[in-house]
């Protein structure tokens, strides 16, 4: 993969690097995008159903959805893209996962740096009292109930509307805050605040490189769009890195 000088010379001063990741770096490992063709977002609003409205108003709808993703989440396993991002670790000293994802393959692939600033699928915690569990594999209650108040156990989400996960999001905005590298891979770049963190990095000088099939908002403010499938780009992108820094 050819690339520009400005990047190998970027990757050969950078201390801390970023990566910015969206459902699109999932794709790869089965996981419907929400706006893709096969979107999630096709057979529901996302905004609708992803919501607190949708979970007092429309309260069975909204379990079985989150019943529906859990089931099929918690077998999916990492594609190449989240191994290399994972395997970058090795080459910068200090790499970071910002992820948007709530289905936990970054960590599965051995990140250790991971900061999931729209929770996870795979914790869920009372609505009235803060309890909070892992979510059973086993469940026959459609709507479940706190063990100890009995109040609505919901995904451990944002959901649209709901303020970030902390202390996640302070912890992702810190890193895109003092990026030098920041990567926006398999993200429309739409959801805020979210959607504001390559802006922040850009805003304090990092190099901003986009992995994504097409053009988003960001593109025109990144230094290098790569356009094509994450887990093919990701895994070269990590071969030049090392290349670079004669690690190879
Ligand atoms: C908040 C968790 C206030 C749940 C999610 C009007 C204007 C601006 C903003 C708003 C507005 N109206 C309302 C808002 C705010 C709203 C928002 O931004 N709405 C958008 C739709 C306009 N935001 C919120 O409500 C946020 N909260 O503002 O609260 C507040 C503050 C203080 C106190 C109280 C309240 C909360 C937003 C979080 C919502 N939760 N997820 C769940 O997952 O079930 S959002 C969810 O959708 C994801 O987490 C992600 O963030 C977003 C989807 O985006 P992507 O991940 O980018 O996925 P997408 O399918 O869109 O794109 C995939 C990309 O990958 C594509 O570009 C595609 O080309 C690419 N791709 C596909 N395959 C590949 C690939 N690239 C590479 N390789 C491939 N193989
Ligand atoms: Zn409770």
């Amino acid at each position: 993969m050819e690339l520009p000088e400005g990047f190998k010379k970027k990757c050969s001063e950078a201390k801390s690097v970023v990566f910015f990741t969206g459902a699109g770096i999932s794709a790869e490992s089965g996981i419907p995008t929400f706006r893709g063709e096969d979107g999630l977002w096709r057979k529901f609003r996302a905004e609708e159903i992803a919501s607190l409205d949708a979970l007092y108003n429309n309260t069975k709808e909204f379990f079985e959805f989150y019943r529906e993703r859990f089931l099929s989440l918690r077998d999916k396993l990492p594609n190449p893209g989240h191994y290399a991002i994972s395997e970058m670790e090795s080459v910068f000293p200090d790499v970071s996962v910002i992820t948007q994802n709530i289905d936990g393959l970054h960590r599965k692939a051995g990140s250790k740096q991971v900061f999931e600033i729209h929770g996870s699928i795979f914790y869920e915690y009372c609505q009235t009292c803060r309890y909070r569990q892992r979510v059973p594999d086993e469940r026959d209650e459609e709507v479940p109930r706190c063990p100890e108040c009995g109040g609505l156990l919901r995904p451990d989400v944002v959901l649209f509307g709901e303020a970030m996960h902390e202390p996640d999001w302070s912890k992702a905005y810190t890193a895109a805050s003092s990026a030098d590298i920041f990567f926006s891979v398999g993200t429309s770049a739409l959801v805020y605040p979210a959607a504001s963190l390559p802006f922040v990095a850009l805003e304090r000088g990092a190099y901003i490189v986009e992995v994504n099939l097409t053009d988003t908002p960001l593109s025109r403010y990144a230094n290098l769009v790569l356009h094509g499938k994450s887990g093919e780009i990701l895994p070269e992108l990590v071969r030049a890195a090392k290349e670079i820094m004669g690690r190879l």
